[in-house]
C-alpha cells in the first residue's frame, strides 16, 4: 500500500545547536551549561563533550547539501543563546548573528523553510550562576533574548518555536543526569514555571511585531503513559504520575487548559513543592500559539512489576528510548489527545521522532539501519491514519540529521540519517537517508 501524503506536506529533519555546532570557544561565544556540564567527571557516558560536536560551525554548507539530498523542505534547529549573548544578556555577538544569517540564508536558497527554537537547552552559564531558570529574572532575560533573535531574523523564520521539550530543565534541576546536574524538586518546579512565563512573554512580544509569515508555536515531547495491566492500582498509578505529575501535563494543562491540573497541584501540596505563582501568570502563560510542535519517539507502558527489574540493570548513559517495547501507534492516540483532551485547533507538526542505534553496534549496522527505516515508516503509517480520522497534522521532522551530541548519552547513541565520522566529520549518508529521500520526492511511501 502507499502511503501518500497532503499536498504541501512539510517533510524536514530536526538537529539543535549545542547537538552540532561546536565552535564552542570561537569567536566570542560564551559558555553553555552543557559545556560545563559535560566537563564533570563521570556525567556524560564514555566523558563525550561537545565543544566539536558535528562541527556544523565551520561545515554548515555540508549541512545544507545534506538536506537538499533529503528533498526536506524544512529545517529545524536552533539558536545557541551563549553564541548571540555570551552573558546571556547585554552585548550581542555580532559573529554569532552572522553564523545564523548565513544559515537561513542558505536554507532560503534551497527552497528549504527555516524552523528555528529559541531554547534547546542549552543555557548560558553565565545566567545560571545567577540561579538560571529557578530566578524570576530569567523571563526578562529570556525577553531580550527573544527581542534580539525577533529583531534579526523575524520574518525569514518560517516557524519560530519558544522552548523545545521543557521537560529537560526539570530534568536538570531535579535528577541530575541533564545539565545543570542539579537535584532539587522544589527549584525545579519554580524553574518550570519561569519557564512557561518565559514562553508566555516570548509570544505576546512576538505578536509585537505584526511578521507577514512567521508563525510561533512550542514544542513539548510526550511520551504517554498507560497502565501495562489495566486495572492493577500499582500501575494505573504509574502511569497517571508519568503523565500528570512528571510529563506533558505538567504543560499542556497550563498552556492549553489554564492553570495546573488537580492531580498536579495536590502532588504539590503533598510534597510541600508549590512553586510561587503571581496574579496574572497563568494568563501569561495560556497565549494563544500558532501550531503545536510534538516530539514522539515512544508509548510507554508501565508494569511496576517490570520496571523494578529494569532498574537493577539500568546502564549508564542511559537515553529516554532505553525502555525495550516499541509501541509507535501510540502517536495516533497522542494526535487525538491533543485535540480531544487539550483542545488544540491549531496546526500540529511531528517536530522529531527518530530511533537511536548505539554505537558499539559498529558502522557497517549503523549504516544499514533497517530497524530504524522500519520504525519510522510505522510511525508515519499511524500519522498518516490520524490525519485519515481528521487530525490537522502538517508535517514531519525526523530527529536527526546526522548523528551528533546526544546529551548524558555523549556520542554512543547514534540518531542520524548520517553517519558523522567524529574523526574526519565526515557525513556518510544511512540508508535511511537514501529511504528518506524517496518519502520526500513521492511525498509518502510504500509499506
Ligand atoms: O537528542 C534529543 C533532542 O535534543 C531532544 N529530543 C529527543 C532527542 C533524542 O533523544
Amino acid at each position: 500500500m502507499f502511503y501518500q501524503f497532503p499536498e504541501n506536506f512539510t517533510w524536514g529533519v530536526a538537529t539543535a545547536a549545542a547537538q552540532i555546532e561546536g565552535g564552542a570557544y570561537e569567536d566570542g561565544r560564551g559558555l553553555s551549561i552543557w559545556d560545563v556540564f559535560a566537563g564533570i567527571p563521570g556525567a556524560i557516558k564514555k566523558g563525550g563533550r561537545p565543544e566539536v560536536a558535528c562541527d556544523s560551525y565551520h561545515l554548515v554548507e555540508r549541512d545544507v547539501e545534506m538536506m537538499k539530498e533529503l528533498g526536506i523542505n524544512s529545517y529545524r534547529f536552533s539558536f545557541s543563546w551563549s553564541r548571540i549573548l555570551p552573558d546571556g544578556t547585554g552585548k550581542v555577538n555580532e559573529a554569532g548573528i552572522a553564523y545564523y544569517k548565513k544559515l537561513i540564508r542558505l536554507l532560503k536558497e534551497n527552497g528549504i523553510r527555516p524552523n528555528a527554537t529559541m531554547y534547546h537547552w542549552d543555557l548560558p552559564y553565565q545566567l545560571q550562576l545567577q540561579g538560571g531558570f529557578g530566578n524570576r529574572q530569567i523571563v526578562s532575560w529570556f525577553t531580550e533574548y527573544a527581542k534580539v533573535l525577533l529583531d534579526n531574523f523575524g520574518d525569514d523564520v518560517d516557524f519560530w518555536v519558544t522552548f523545545n521539550e521543557p521537560i529537560a530543565t526539570y530534568v536538570g534541576y531535579s535528577a541530575g543526569f541533564f545539565a545543570p546536574g542539579l537535584h532539587n524538586e522544589k527549584y525545579a518546579r519554580q524553574a518550570l514555571h519561569h519557564l512557561l512565563l518565559c514562553h508566555g512573554e516570548a509570544v505576546k512580544l512576538f505578536r509585537t511585531y505584526h511578521f507577514e509569515h512567521a508563525k510561533i508555536g512550542i514544542v513539548v515531547d510526550i511520551w504517554k503513559h498507560y497502565p501495562g495491566r489495566p486495572g492493577n492500582e500499582e500501575d494505573e498509578a504509574m502511569a497517571l504520575t508519568g503523565n500528570e505529575i512528571r510529563g506533558f501535563g505538567m504543560f499542556l494543562h497550563p498552556l492549553f487548559l489554564g492553570g495546573y491540573s488537580k492531580e498536579l497541584l495536590a502532588y504539590f501540596h503533598e510534597n510541600d513543592l508549590m512553586p510561587v505563582v503571581e496574579e496574572g501568570d497563568f494568563e501569561t502563560i495560556r497565549q494563544p500559539i500558532d501550531f503545536y510542535g510534538l516530539n514522539f519517539y515512544n508509548g510507554l507502558y508501565d508494569d511496576a512489576e517490570k520496571m523494578r527489574e529494569r532498574e537493577k540493570q539500568r546502564k549508564e548513559g542511559g537515553n529516554y528510548q532505553d525502555r525495550p517495547e516499541s509501541h509507535p501507534e501510540a502517536v495516533c492516540d497522542v494526535l487525538h489527545m491533543l485535540v480531544e483532551k487539550y483542545h488544540l485547533n491549531i496546526p500540529i507538526y511531528i517536530t522529531e521522532n527518530g530511533l537511536p542505534y548505539d554505537d558499539e553496534e559498529g558502522k557497517e549496522a549503523n549504516l544499514n539501519d533497517d530497524r530504524r527505516i522500519d520504525y519510522v515508516k510505522d510511525v508515519l503509517k499511524w500519522a498518516h491514519k490520524a490525519i485519515e480520522e481528521g487530525i490537522d497534522l502538517r508535517g514531519y521532522y525526523l530527529w536527526s540529521l546526522m548523528d551528533n551530541f546526544e546529551w548524558s548519552a555523549g556520542y554512543c547513541a547514534r540518531y542520524g540519517l548520517y553517519y558523522t565520522d567524529y574523526e574526519t566529520l565526515e557525513r556518510i549518508p544511512k540508508k535511511s537517508a537514501k529511504w528518506y529521500a524517496d518519502v520526500t520526492r513521492r511525498n509518502g511511501f510504500e509499506a
